[in-house]
C-alpha cells in the first residue's frame, strides 16, 4: 500500500510552494477514494501543525456545470483554514498559486453542529447567516486536470475564498441570479438553484460526508455550497466580482503582471 503520510506531504508541498505535480494516479499512486480523503486530512494536518486552523468545509461538484468542466460526477468536499479566507475587496498575487481559477459560491455560516443525515430544511435550522462567496481553485496537477482520489487528496483544489456581506438565514436562496464579472464584463451567468435545486441540499450533503469521514460540521464554521457555474481562469491584473440577487456583491483583484 502507498505510504498515505508521504502522498500527504507531496500534495501539501505542492499546495504550500504553489507548484504544479504529476496526478498521483498517473505516478503510481493509485488511491481509493477513502485512502484520497485520509491522504486530505493527513496533508491539512500538516497546516494544523504550522498554526492554521480549520473554520469550515467546502462542497464540490455540487452544479451540473462543475461536473461538465471537469468531467466528474460525485460530489466532493474539501477542508478550508482561516489562512485561505481573502477579505472583500482584497488583492491576490498569481505567485501564490499554480494555475487559479474563481466560482460564483453561497456561502453558510453556522450556529449550531450538523452531523449525518440531515433534510435540507433540518440544515437550514442550523444557519446562522448566508453570503454571496468566490472561490478561487487552484488544482496542483499539472493542466488543471485529475481524476476523483487526484482531487480528493489535494484538498478538492481548495485555495482561498472570499465572503461578501452576511444576509438573514431566512432569506429564500433557492433561485437567487448570479453573475460574475471580469473587469464589469459578465463571464459567468448561473442561478443558486444550479446547486443540486437549492444550496441547502450542498449543506445538508456536507453533513452527511464529513460524519462519513467520522467529523461533524461545527457552529460558527462556514459551508461553501460549491459553485453555481463553470470557474474561469483568473488573469493578471483582473477585477472580479459577483453581484447575487437579494444577497448583494462581492469582489476581489488580481495583481497587475
Ligand atoms: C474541484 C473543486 C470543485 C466546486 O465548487 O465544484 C469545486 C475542481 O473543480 O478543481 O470547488
Ligand atoms: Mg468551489
Amino acid at each position: 500500500m502507498a505510504d498515505l503520510e508521504e502522498i500527504a506531504k507531496i500534495v501539501d508541498d505542492a499546495a504550500r510552494y504553489a507548484t504544479a505535480i504529476p496526478q498521483l494516479s498517473e505516478t503510481g499512486y493509485d488511491l481509493t477514494l477513502e485512502e484520497a480523503y485520509e491522504v486530505q486530512a493527513l496533508s491539512l494536518a500538516r497546516r494544523y501543525e504550522r498554526g492554521e486552523h480549520q473554520v469550515g468545509v467546502k462542497m464540490g461538484f455540487t452544479s451540473r456545470a462543475k461536473m461538465v468542466q471537469m468531467g466528474l460526477e460525485e460530489m466532493i468536499w474539501g477542508r478550508l483554514t482561516n489562512t485561505m479566507l481573502i477579505e472583500d475587496g482584497g488583492e491576490i498575487d498569481l505567485a501564490d498559486y499554480v494555475h487559479p481559477r474563481v466560482e460564483p459560491e453561497v456561502c453558510f455560516l453556522l450556529k449550531r453542529p450538523l452531523e449525518g443525515i440531515v433534510s435540507p430544511a433540518q440544515a437550514l435550522e442550523a444557519v446562522e447567516a448566508v453570503a454571496p462567496a468566490l472561490e478561487i481553485i487552484d488544482s496542483r496537477y499539472e493542466n488543471f486536470k485529475f481524476n476523483l482520489p487526484d482531487v480528493v487528496a489535494d484538498n478538492t483544489s481548495t485555495s482561498s475564498y472570499v465572503v461578501g456581506p452576511w444576509c438573514r438565514p431566512d432569506l429564500e436562496i433557492d433561485n437567487l441570479g448570479m453573475v460574475m464579472t471580469f473587469d464589469g464584463e459578465p463571464v459567468q451567468i448561473g442561478s443558486s438553484a444550479a446547486v443540486l435545486g437549492h444550496p441547502a441540499r450542498a449543506l445538508a450533503g456536507a453533513a452527511r460526508l464529513v460524519a462519513e469521514a467520522g467529523g461533524r460540521l461545527e457552529a460558527g464554521w462556514v459551508v461553501m455550497a460549491g459553485g453555481a457555474t463553470a470557474a474561469e481562469a483568473l488573469t493578471p491584473g483582473v477585477r472580479v466580482r459577483l453581484e447575487a440577487e437579494k444577497m448583494g456583491r462581492v469582489n476581489f483583484s488580481v495583481k497587475a503582471a
